[in-house]
């Protein structure tokens, strides 16, 4: 816990640290009560730090307990230091020491799963962003790169794997203990070491690198999770290759270990040459994954994986350069997802993340620019504008440049900052220096905040057989800028001609790239016989709100003949907003529902085209989500966006039913289970006609679910049917086959996760009473945060309408949990807040009831830095 008004930072205070460590040698002496770390510091003044005689100044966290500091083998009296907050300084140090330092750490009370903690006994440690400073006296900041050689000492029985980073160099054994020296040969930031004990079992594999080397791969669980490591490693060597044929990129140690630990704040964690993973993140098996699951696993392994190059050897100078590692590395595995699945399925389920909660978050009371100017507690910006938006602006370079170009500009990056700790600047200045490219103005996507807004629209002159596209940009104000420059967008579109062919445009492609830079302008494309169609923006070319004046009728010509896949899914998600967005206005009025014949018509054609891809299809039709609707609604009117997505699934259920019926027996399968791209696009096909013929409420579908669940030979489509019936109003069927479903999977955890955000979820009356109810249930545990997530996280993000409800009960739970976590884990509290902070997208009852849970959060005590931040930020809007 921090004092009541913590230090804003600000990236313009940046200073060069004064002092560097050459070499960290650190012994862990772990222990049941207590764990004893020692550390041994070789230190020297930077000969770039202008200062004379700078203080060493060292992070540490207030609870750390400091048994010894010595320099040089004196050991240092209490009055020949300072410690304050989370600073240790001592005021005369030489040009060049060693330190040496004893701290004394409970990790088995570390709640808060930063630093050195225990999860189900086994030890392990997240240190990114500033969890260094909870293990030892150190500057815990990313430009201060050493080189680490770790002992850790434990006893055999209760651990007999001990893992650090590198190379293991040496073992032996002492009475019970024994222990194991690790050296990471390659300098790097505090945030990057890891430490993990415990009894562990491991799947090996090896993996020859494209320069011939041998690569010893091994992937550690608890035993009873040994037969879920496969497809974690079969994902890890495709990243190894894949990264090898597009980027170049090599492996640099002669092994790479991963872990998977069931406590863990997020998703998992690039330490070199040691990644820890939530146990989500890595376990897959067909019978307890769903096929997002094992796309999630592939993805986070090939994140973390690229972050070996985009992060560890090339690293964050500092912690606002955050996006110089995700942003670049989301791209990475998105394009990798890409290259390995479907691309345009890729695209369309990024964007959609992008379009709801990101977008969301640019209009929030956090908004902040990719590269952020200031912040209180940096674990707030590990958000979906540094990691998703970041990657979209790196993609957008790939667009501007070309791949050639691009990946010259990547190459120089990597050859040039090898080693280095550098900036999204630098990053920007290797793709500019190989390229040639002005990229001055496309800077501005790093500094300025907000989702840009684009207002086209399009003359077409037949005498001149001339098309004429007028661009507008502006970009909203956002709490830390009001008034934005404009942005350089590449607007990538195509011309359809009547028969929805294409017209050649520059260097007789179909498809040309704008350069948009200024407020407004025009663009003329010349050589169109007809008026045509425009399709703008193709493959979502950058990350923005577009848009154009079209027709129904346009929408479904594009929807059946653009060439740009993504676009085609656009037209129809475009289509369908609009008529929902009529017909919440209908429904506020009161007025009856009448679905639009063209939108019934349309989902027809694509249904009944089997020659359709049917990833596509299956995407097509689904509705846009509650959280796109609500995003671009002014204000937010949750029943009315509820009640017309049932009133529309309702309607499309009944007027489509045989072809609903005819795709769900199309889409059975008898092959094994498999999660490639094919299988898996199916099985949403068949698990999405299901939801349909569940909708049109008729018993025997009903009875077809339960079949399909009890039929199942995978927890794809045995959830499908158990979130379709409990979500169903056959409300007699949902109870016993909840019952069941905890019974057969009680001892998976992962499972029993997705029972409980599959009741959380439900969207019924009265599913504060359940999720308080399961609060208390054996399979909760309040200190674990993927449970947390499962439970609560689903509730208050996933179930609109009651976390919604006008009681003001939902935000009254939720206050009540932050209140409890702030002291228990901060950044878990912090994460959950967002729902409260959008209080300013709602009618006026509802933004009271918001702001006065938020104030009373406030008033409860002392708050963590995380929940301060968030909470005053969004309190000020
Ligand atoms: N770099 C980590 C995130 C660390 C979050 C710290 N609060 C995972 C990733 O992006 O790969
Ligand atoms: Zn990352």
């Amino acid at each position: 816990m921090t004092q009541s008004q913590p230090n804003e930072i600000f990236l313009k205070d940046y200073q060069v640290p004064a002092y560097l460590i050459e070499t960290t040698a650190l012994r862990f002496e772990l222990g049941e009560d207590n764990t004893r770390v020692f550390a041994d510091l070789k230190i020297i003044r930077n000969p770039e730090c202008q200062q004379s005689n700078p203080a060493l100044q060292l992070d540490g966290h207030p609870d750390l307990v400091l048994q010894e500091l010595a320099i040089d083998g004196r050991s240092l009296t209490t009055d020949e230091y300072q410690r304050e907050g989370e600073l240790l300084s001592i005021a005369a140090v030489p040009q060049a020491f060693e330190l040496h330092c004893v701290t004394v750490l409970e990790p088995q009370n570390n709640t808060a799963l930063e630093g050195l903690y225990k999860s189900d006994g086994m030890f392990c440690t997240q240190c990114e962003a500033e969890g260094f400073r909870r293990i030892t006296f150190y500057p815990d900041r990313p430009d201060v790169m050493s080189v680490f050689e770790t002992i850790v000492v434990a006893e055999k029985a209760l651990y007999p794997i001990l893992l650090s980073n590198g190379n293991a160099v040496e073992r032996g054994e002492e009475g019970d203990t024994h222990w194991v020296r690790w050296q990471d040969p390659f300098p790097k930031p505090a945030y990057l070491f890891a430490l993990v004990a415990g009894d562990l079992k491991y799947i090996e594999d090896s993996y020859t690198t494209m320069s011939g080397r041998d690569v010893k791969l091994q992937i550690f669980a608890e035993s009873k999770d040994l037969d879920k490591l496969d497809y974690g490693m079969t994902s890890l060597k495709k990243s190894m290759r894949w990264d090898e044929e597009v980027y170049g990129r090599e492996y640099d140690l002669d092994i790479f270990m991963v872990v998977a630990v069931d406590f863990f704040n997020m998703g998992a964690m690039e330490n070199k040459g040691l990644n820890i993973f939530n146990t989500s993140c890595v376990l897959a098996h067909p019978a307890t994954t769903v096929d997002a699951g094992f796309q999630r696993v592939e993805a986070v392994v090939a994140h973390e994986y690229f972050h070996n190059w985009s992060g560890n050897r090339v690293t964050c100078r500092d912690w606002f350069q955050l996006s110089l590692k995700e942003g670049f590395t989301v791209f990475r595995d998105s394009e990798f997802s890409a290259d390995m699945n479907s691309r345009t399925v890729k695209r369309v389920e990024d964007v959609s993340l992008l379009r709801t909660a990101q977008f969301a978050e640019d209009a929030g009371p956090m908004a902040h620019p990719v590269r952020p100017a200031s912040f209180i507690e940096i674990s707030n910006f590990y958000t979906l504008t540094v990691y998703e938006k970041g990657c979209e602006v790196v993609r957008m370079i790939h667009t501007l440049l070309g791949a050639d170009e691009f990946r010259k500009g990547s190459d120089l990056y990597f050859e040039r900052h090898d080693g280095q700790a550098v900036t999204t600047d630098d990053f920007v200045q290797s793709m500019e220096d190989a390229s040639g490219r002005d990229l001055t103005q496309f800077r501005r996507w790093y500094s300025q905040a907000g989702t840009p807004v684009i207002d086209a629209s399009g003359t077409y002159d037949a005498e001149a057989r001339r098309f004429s596209l007028t661009l507008r940009q502006s970009c909203p104000a956002t709490p830390d800028m009001a008034e934005k420059q404009p942005f350089h967008i590449p607007v990538a579109i195509g011309l359809l001609d009547q028969q929805g062919g294409e017209y050649l445009l520059e260097n007789s492609a179909t498809t040309q790239v704008l350069d948009f830079t200024a407020a407004e302008q025009v663009f003329h494309f010349e050589n169109i016989d007809s008026e045509p169609v425009p399709s703008l923006l193709r493959g979502f070319s950058a990350p923005v709100k577009l848009s154009y004046p079209y027709s129904q009728e346009a929408h479904i010509f594009l929807m059946q003949h653009d060439s740009d896949g993504f676009n085609r899914w656009d037209a129809s998600q475009q289509l369908a907003v609009e008529m929902m967005q009529a017909l919440i206005v209908d429904h506020q009025a009161g007025k009856a529902l009448q679905l639009p014949e063209q939108l019934v018509n349309a989902y027809r054609t694509v249904l009944a085209d089997s020659s359709l891809d049917k990833a596509m299809v299956s995407k097509i039709l689904t509705l846009p989500s509650q959280a796109y609707l609500s995003e671009l609604a002014e204000v937010i009117d949750v029943e009315a966006i509820h009640k017309v997505r049932e009133f529309v699934r309702n309607t499309l259920a009944a007027e489509l039913e045989p072809l609903w019926q005819d795709v769900y027996q199309a889409n059975l399968s008898e092959a094994a289970y498999s999660p490639d791209a094919d299988s898996i696009a199916r099985r949403s096909l068949k698990n999405l006609a299901l939801a349909y013929l569940l909708a049109t409420g008729k018993e025997e579908y009903l009875q077809l679910a339960l079949q399909q669940y009890d039929a199942a030979d995978n927890m794809t489509d045995q959830q499908a049917a158990l979130t379709l019936v409990t979500h169903s109003d056959f409300s007699a069927a949902t109870d016993d086959l909840l019952a069941r479903f905890y019974d057969s999977w009680k001892d998976e955890s992962l499972v029993v996760n997705q029972w409980l955000s599959v009741q959380a979820s439900k969207p019924s009356e009265g599913a504060l009473a359940r999720v308080e109810a399961l609060l208390q249930h054996p399979a909760y545990d309040a200190k674990n945060p993927n449970k947390i997530r499962s439970l609560v996280g689903a509730f208050c993000g996933q179930n609109p309408v009651n976390f919604h409800h006008q009681d003001g009960s939902g935000y009254a739970f939720l206050a009540d949990q932050i209140i409890q976590l702030n002291k228990q884990n901060p950044q878990i509290a912090s994460r959950l807040l967002g729902p409260l902070t959008r209080w300013k997208k709602y009618a006026p009852a509802r933004q009271q009831q918001m702001r006065a849970e938020l104030e009373r959060i406030k008033a409860s005590g002392e708050l963590s830095k995380d929940v301060f931040e968030v909470l005053t930020k969004s309190l000020a809007v």
